[in-house]
Parts: structure tokens; C-alpha cells; sequence
């Protein structure tokens, strides 16, 4: 048993590497996330059952993706947390228990709610008000200096409003609204260039140009989301709070986060958010939740590199790349035409699908 499994790790860790680099180092995946996520979960389970096995060059034992060597590193003041995912109502529900019972009160537990936007994540940080270093997630640890790339980002203000800190580290994500990534693409196409694939990989390049004039030209956004280190001020001990004291400092926070009473407020939020999805002006994968009371916040702690006290949920996959391997059309007695489409779904699922044409 335990040699299959042992074989079976090697292949999930060759597999996550190879995907890994297509994403991070060539910005051109080749398979959807989530079959990435599919491999990274199988593995963690292997993993768990088989804790003799895990080595310390495991893709589940490091936080980020690889360094670009173009720009300089920086290491971050404090850590970039990551965050770890569920993707299912029942898994939430483990999480959702797991705080209950780590937790001494048996109040309820309010939950601030955000839209998980596409993974870039960045950390901007403004000394005396103005804006002085940016860097990317990296791993976590350490990112790449994109200070002169994040400046020329509309959304990034320079210098910040109001009663400001000494000093603050803030996190968010960039992203390309929906609009901008068509725009680009078009043009691309009317130049006859390579178009991106998504709109998170097109951000990921505009941001990594080394002339930050072609930064300016991309119409990259960004929302921010926590603070990683302030010195100067006294904070609100609420999470949402927070992001409200940092619009008023003049950064961006995402429009749509909520504060709900309850893990079934969770709940509603996801459905409500899922079904306005479509419609939002930029691409999410999900919602993450964060225990409201930094108090709590800080009873729960960390596991591994990750906040107890905050989940991603995740969307069942949108974007599968799909191959179609056969077309089979018959032409009925009456001249309807039927049309069945055999395709194989990121190798595994065999998906069939059928229609009818006059
Ligand atoms: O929108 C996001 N992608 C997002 C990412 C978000 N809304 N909140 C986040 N919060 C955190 C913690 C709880 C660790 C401060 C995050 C991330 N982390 C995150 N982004 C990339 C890795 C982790």
C-alpha cells in the first residue's frame, strides 16, 4: 500500500511542478485550475495518510509560487499569509466547526465576506503617507520588487488621505477588469500577437513588464484586503472595520464585501455573489470568509502558514479545457439533424453532449 502510494505522490509532485511552472514562470498553463487543485488536494491526502513520505521539496510544503528573477527580491515586513480552501457547503461546515470548538464563547460568530479575486496577490507598503516599496506575494516570505509597476496603477493612490500611520504594510489583489482584458486582447489580435488566456494571466504579465510605461497602458486594478503591519495608529479590532478605515485612507477595497451575522450568512453571501458573478466587472473564484473580531482572529491563531480564522470557498470549475474527440451527426426521417459531441474533460471525465438542429 505503501509503495503505491509512495509512487503515487512522486507522479501528483512531478505533475504540480510542471503545472506550476507553465503558470508562474511561462504565464501559460495548460491545464485548468481545477485540475491543479484536483492533483494539490489528492496529494495533501496522500500526504496526511502517509506522513513518513512527505519531503521538504513537497509542492504542499511551500506557500507561493517561484521568483522571477527580473525583479529584485524583498522581503516582506511580515509574512503574506496564504489561505487554504474548501469546496463544498459540508467542508465549510468542518471549518466552521473547527472554530467553534477551539473557541471559548459560544457566541455567534460574525464573518466578514469578500469575493475571492483572481490570485496576484501584492504588498504595498507607505511610509509617512507615501507610497515607498510594492511586492509581489512571492513565496510569502519573499516577492519581487514591482514598486515602479504598481505606481502606475490608477487605483494605487501615492500618497494616502487623512489621519494616516507611519507606517503600513497593506495586502490586496491586482486584477484586470473584465473590459480591459477584452480591449487587450482585441488589440492583440488586430496586431496579430499571441492573446492571453485569462484575464489573471494577463494581469500577471502586464505587472511583470520591466518598462512599467507598458504597466500603464494595461488599466490594471487592485483591491485591497488586509494590513500586514501599522505603526502610529490604534487600529479597529474589527476585520471589516478595517477595510473601512482603509478606504478612508484612500485605498481601494472591494465594493462588494458584507458583513454577515452567522456561518449561514456565509452561506447566502456565496449563493448571492455565484449568481452575480457574470455580472461583476472583474473574474472571482470564490469567497473568502474571515472571523470578524480580530480578538477571535487571534484566540484561533495559524496552522502551517495559513489563518485559522479564514477560508477560501471555491466555485466548482468554470473553465475546463475540453478536446473534442469525435462528431457524430445523424440525420433523422424528417431532416432534424442530431449533433453528438464526444470530448475528454482534463483527461478524465468522458463528456458527452447532444443537441438537435433543424
Ligand atoms: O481576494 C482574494 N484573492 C483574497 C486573498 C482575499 N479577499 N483575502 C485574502 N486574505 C488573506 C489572509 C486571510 C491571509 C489575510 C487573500 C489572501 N490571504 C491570499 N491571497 C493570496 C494568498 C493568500
Amino acid at each position: 500500500m505503501s509503495d503505491t502510494a509512495e509512487k503515487l505522490i512522486a507522479e501528483l509532485k512531478n505533475k504540480i511542478e510542471e503545472y506550476n511552472y507553465q503558470y508562474y514562470v511561462l504565464d501559460n498553463p495548460n491545464v485548468p485550475d481545477a485540475e491543479f487543485d484536483r492533483c494539490l488536494k489528492e496529494l495533501i491526502n496522500l500526504e496526511q495518510a502517509n506522513p513518513h513520505l512527505i519531503t521538504p521539496d513537497s509542492p504542499t510544503q511551500k506557500v507561493g509560487g517561484k521568483l522571477d528573477s527580473a525583479f529584485p527580491p524583498i522581503t516582506h515586513l511580515t509574512p503574506m499569509l496564504s489561505l487554504d480552501n474548501v469546496f463544498s457547503d459540508e467542508e465549510f461546515s468542518a471549518f466552521e466547526q473547527r472554530i467553534n470548538n477551539r473557541l471559548k464563547s459560544q457566541d455567534k460568530i460574525g464573518f466578514t465576506c469578500e469575493p475571492k479575486l483572481d490570485r496576484l496577490a501584492v504588498s504595498v507598503v507607505y511610509r509617512n503617507g507615501l507610497l515607498d516599496v510594492a511586492a509581489t506575494r512571492g513565496d510569502g516570505k519573499r516577492g519581487e520588487d514591482v514598486t515602479q509597476n504598481i505606481r502606475t496603477l490608477a487605483s494605487v493612490p501615492l500618497k494616502l488621505r487623512g489621519n494616516f500611520p507611519e507606517l503600513l504594510d497593506v495586502r490586496g489583489e491586482v486584477f484586470m477588469p473584465k473590459s480591459a482584458f477584452e480591449q487587450i486582447n482585441q488589440s492583440a489580435i488586430d496586431a496579430g500577437e499571441k492573446t492571453f488566456v485569462n484575464p489573471r494571466n494577463a494581469a500577471a504579465g502586464s505587472l511583470r513588464q520591466l518598462d512599467p510605461a507598458i504597466t500603464a497602458k494595461r488599466k490594471l486594478a487592485v483591491y485591497f484586503y488586509s494590513i500586514g503591519t501599522v505603526e502610529g495608529v490604534e487600529l479597529p479590532e474589527e476585520h471589516y472595520a478595517r477595510l473601512m478605515q482603509l478606504k478612508a485612507w484612500g485605498l481601494p477595497v472591494c465594493p462588494e464585501i458584507s458583513l454577515v451575522e452567522d456561518s449561514k450568512g456565509c452561506l447566502e453571501y456565496y449563493k448571492k455573489i455565484a449568481q452575480k458573478r457574470a455580472q461583476l466587472s472583474y473574474e472571482i473564484d470564490g469567497i473568502v470568509y474571515k472571523v470578524n473580531d480580530v480578538e477571535l482572529q487571534q484566540e484561533l491563531g495559524f496552522v502551517a502558514k495559513a489563518p485559522r480564522w479564514a477560508i477560501a470557498h471555491k466555485f466548482p470549475a468554470q473553465e475546463e479545457m475540453t478536446q473534442v474527440q469525435a462528431v457524430d451527426f445523424q440525420v433523422g426521417r424528417t431532416g432534424a439533424m442530431g449533433v453528438t459531441l464526444n470530448s475528454n474533460v482534463s483527461n478524465r471525465e468522458l463528456n458527452q453532449s447532444s443537441c438537435l438542429a433543424h
